[in-house]
């Protein structure tokens, strides 16, 4: 239906008019095509109490004009009652709250007009065509407010990609990011790197201008020198994080693992709150990998049950196993599951040597795979009986069946998926997007140059290189395939 509402719409802004259409029309309004006015649905579409229509552009205050009763533009930024109808019959539409913001105070920089009417599907209809009868008025493009506030220099590039992970945001740290990347972290950042990096081409190029002058003060190259240093540090150690940055937008991977019957299956069930894999008391229920994305303790995360780890068994089994040991290599965060009253069984045994113990040990490049052991089936144990096992390593006690241990093992996770995806609530702004990586690693590298350059016009040149990425990361001089790829992101009515 909305499709079909979207034809309508763009009919009555492109399509012929008939006499009566400009009946209303004021003198003074802008012609169409003329630096186009847009209008678009900006809350969510489908039944609703309020929905939000919204214009931007030169014709805005004409639009408001056109629809509403009385005819005057309210004063700015003031929620005003007002009737609205159809400019070319007069017919009555909704009475509605109307605001009107005029540029440049406005989120696109232009003026802009906010329609907030009764959502029901004619109401929302009728306004729309409405305004696309208005001359000068079309229907919005995906994300073509937002760009249109980057074009005004009202949002930094890092500042729209931060708004669309706020739209898309569903877990709390999600959003936490999202927000301070909108508030323009980021942003700041880079433009302090760049200004460093200002600042040490203004020294070469002053030595290069007045090197053999006396008036230069002393060490102008060294302070140069030491001011990219100190730059190379701080990109090195944001680069050296990138990866958590993307996982928090895109889900940290983990992975549970554990002999046959242990209750792996039972815990994805408990942990994404829904019947994903099948549970069953014949060991080796599960084969394939079953992969299913949660909110885990806040961050986001992709969840995957696997196959039993054991030996000896059937092709097809066996082929889930493999499966089962290629996702453990991948996994940001192992979630290891034995069951508690087993734990002397060759099965939990060599779960804990082949899995366990090599995980917890550093590998030659000084990583060490993130791990969580969890003792299940822990209402199986003897109330005030012996710990189950004081040779297993640190782990937590969990009862999938009386749900027993569920807070502690979420706050764990909690600990170590801030550590896996960078803590939004208290670290460093993260770098979310392979973009912001390439910038940083194209600038880095660019300095790399700087210290070979054999002359200092080379040195100079590597310095601007490198600014230059600094600058595109926050938006200035951005091709426009990339500019297309950020703005995809968007809906339409953003
Ligand atoms: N008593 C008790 N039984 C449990 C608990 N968690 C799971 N079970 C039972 O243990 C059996 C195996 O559970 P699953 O979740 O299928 O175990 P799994 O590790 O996925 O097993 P496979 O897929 O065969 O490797 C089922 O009968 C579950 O009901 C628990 O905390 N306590
Ligand atoms: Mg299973």
């Amino acid at each position: 239906m909305w499709r079909g509402l979207w034809t309508l719409v763009t009919w009555a802004a492109h399509g012929p008019r008939s006499p009566r259409s400009c009946m209303r029309q004021a003198s003074g309004a802008p012609a169409p095509g003329s630096g186009a006015t847009i209008f678009a649905l900006s809350s969510g579409q489908g039944r609703c109490g309020i929905a939000v229509i919204r214009t931007s552009g030169p014709a805005s205050g004409h639009a408001l004009r056109s629809l509403t009763a009385p005819r005057d533009v309210p004063p700015p930024r003031s929620a005003c009652l007002r009737l609205l109808s159809d400019p070319r019959t007069g017919e009555p539409l909704d009475r509605a709250l109307v605001l009107w913001f005029p540029g440049p105070q406005s989120f696109t920089g232009e003026d802009c007009a906010e329609f907030h009417v009764h959502g029901g599907p004619a109401v929302v209809s009728g306004v729309l065509q409405a305004l696309g009868s208005v001359p000068g008025l079309r229907p919005a493009e995906a994300g073509e407010f937002t760009r249109r506030a980057f074009a005004h220099g009202k949002l930094s590039l890092t500042e729209v990609e931060g708004l669309a992970d706020l739209i898309h945001a569903e877990t709390e740290a999600q959003r936490r990011q999202a927000l301070r990347q909108l508030d323009g972290e980021l942003g700041h950042l880079c433009r302090s790197w760049a200004e460093t990096l200002t600042k040490a081409l203004a020294h070469v190029e002053a030595y290069i201008d007045f090197g053999e002058d006396d008036n230069l003060e002393e060490g102008v190259l060294e302070r140069a020198d030491s001011e990219v240093r100190e730059l190379e540090v701080a990109l090195g150690a944001h680069l050296r994080d990138a990866r958590r940055g993307q996982r928090l937008r895109s889900g940290a991977h983990v992975v549970v693992a554990g002999p046959p019957n242990a209750g792996k299956s039972s815990l994805v069930n408990l942990l994404s709150r829904k019947p994903v894999s099948i549970v069953s008391p014949e060991p080796g229920t599960t084969r394939d990998v079953l992969e299913t994305p949660v909110d885990l303790a806040g961050f986001p995360a992709l969840l995957s049950d696997t196959a039993g780890l054991r030996e000896g068994v059937g092709p097809v089994e066996q082929e889930g196993v493999r499966r089962a040991r290629e996702r453990l290599e991948q996994a940001d965060l192992i979630l290891a599951v034995l069951d508690a009253s087993d734990l002397a069984s060759p099965s939990s045994c060599n779960f804990l040597d082949m899995v366990v113990t090599p995980a917890g040990a550093q590998s030659p490049n000084g990583s060490s795979q993130r791990l969580l052991l969890v003792l299940n089936k822990s209402d199986l144990l003897l109330p005030g009986g012996p710990e189950p096992s004081p040779d297993v390593p640190p782990h937590l006690l969990l009862s999938c069946l009386t749900g027993e241990g569920l807070d502690g093992l979420l706050e764990a996770l909690r600990k170590e998926l801030a550590e896996v995806c960078g803590d939004p609530a208290t670290g460093p702004p993260l770098l979310t997007r392979a973009r912001h990586q390439h910038h940083l690693q194209s600038c880095l590298d660019a300095l790399g140059l700087y210290k070979q350059a054999k002359d200092l016009a080379l040195a100079a040149e590597a310095l601007r290189v490198a600014r230059g990425h600094l600058t595109r990361l926050t938006g200035g001089g951005g091709t426009e395939e990339i500019l297309d790829l950020i703005f995809r992101d968007f809906c339409v009515g953003k």
